[in-house]
């Protein structure tokens, strides 16, 4: 098997990340976004393939959740494939030709670490709490959309704990941080999840509508079937609160709300037979289907826009 069909320790990572900035200098950058709880740093890599002036921008982020290896395979599958076929592939050339892509591979580190060492069915980041001996807060509820109210836990013994108050961490403060001083450029959200085979956007942390809700269910609904078509498999498509679960202080939703009006959840495969336990030899199936997915709605983006 290829790098891109196994999974990566978080040490392999780092160093992939310094061989595809250095290997790649004219169009790959390293961007110090921020660092963990546990002081290690948050680089998201920007490609920017083409020099075109006022170029518009998507982001992706993987691994918010620790046990989720699917994720930062996929970010790495994603970079590894822009390199490779930029020029080669027309969907690819067009998106890069057009936009340039934020990719950071693990907005979890100290989590993802835990899952390497210790548990592999870690969730959260590794945060201390002041009143609890319970460690780390759900990412994905700590941010600033409907914060805590209704899918989400005030309790840091829970998988669903929302934190001490919207981007208490220092790794959702980076990614707003950063989001919220690149807006005015970034127009598609992605980010990267497992498992059960959905494409969801806003909202989630509420159950009416987005406003240009029928936009995201057409695109959302163009890819599912494109992965239908090309690698038969189902992936369910909808409002995240509708289609799962009511889940406030997500990335996606804050987002959302931050002017990104497309902003999506991927939740990469399987279905539960291997859950978060995917194997290697399912990768290269799960990141092509993906891979699809966001060319479809990044080409959507760009003729909206
Ligand atoms: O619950 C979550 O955070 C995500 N599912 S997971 O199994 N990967 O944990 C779904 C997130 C959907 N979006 C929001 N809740 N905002
Ligand atoms: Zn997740």
């Amino acid at each position: 098997s290829t790098f891109y069909e196994r999974y990566h320790s978080l040490e392999d990572i780092y160093d992939w990340i310094n061989r595809t900035t250095h290997d790649n200098p004219n169009t790959v950058k390293a961007i110090l976004v921020g660092s963990s709880y546990e002081k290690r740093p948050l680089y998201a890599l920007k490609l920017s393939l083409n020099d075109r002036p006022n170029k518009k921008a998507m982001w992706i982020d993987c691994g918010i959740h620790a046990r989720e290896w699917i994720s930062p395979a996929f970010c790495l599958w994603f970079v590894h494939y822009s390199l490779s076929f930029y020029k080669q592939n027309a969907d690819i050339t067009h998106i890069l030709d057009n936009m340039d892509v934020y990719v950071l591979p693990v907005m979890n580190p100290d989590g993802y670490k835990y899952t390497w060492t210790t548990n592999r069915m870690w969730r959260k980041n590794r945060s201390l709490s002041k009143r609890s001996a319970c460690i780390g807060v759900d990412l994905n509820r700590n941010f600033d959309a409907n914060w805590c109210t209704e899918g989400a836990s005030h309790d840091p013994c829970t998988e669903i704990y929302c934190g001490a108050f919207p981007e208490s961490e220092p790794e959702s403060q980076a990614v707003a941080d950063f989001l919220r001083s690149h807006k005015d450029s970034v127009q598609l959200y992605l980010t990267i999840h497992s498992y059960s085979q959905m494409l969801l956007f806003p909202y989630s942390c509420r159950l009416d509508e987005a406003e240009n809700h029928s936009d995201l269910l057409e695109m959302t609904q163009e890819a599912a079937q494109q992965i239908k078509r090309y690698y038969r498999n189902i992936y369910k498509h909808g409002a995240g609160a509708k289609t799962i679960y009511l889940a406030p202080g997500g990335s996606d939703d804050w987002a959302y709300i931050l002017g990104i009006k497309y902003a999506f959840t991927f939740e990469l495969q399987d279905l539960g037979r291997y859950g978060f336990l995917l194997p290697p030899s399912r990768i290269s199936r799960a990141c092509n289907e993906a891979l699809l997915a966001v060319k479809v709605i990044a080409q959507r983006v760009l003729e909206k826009t």
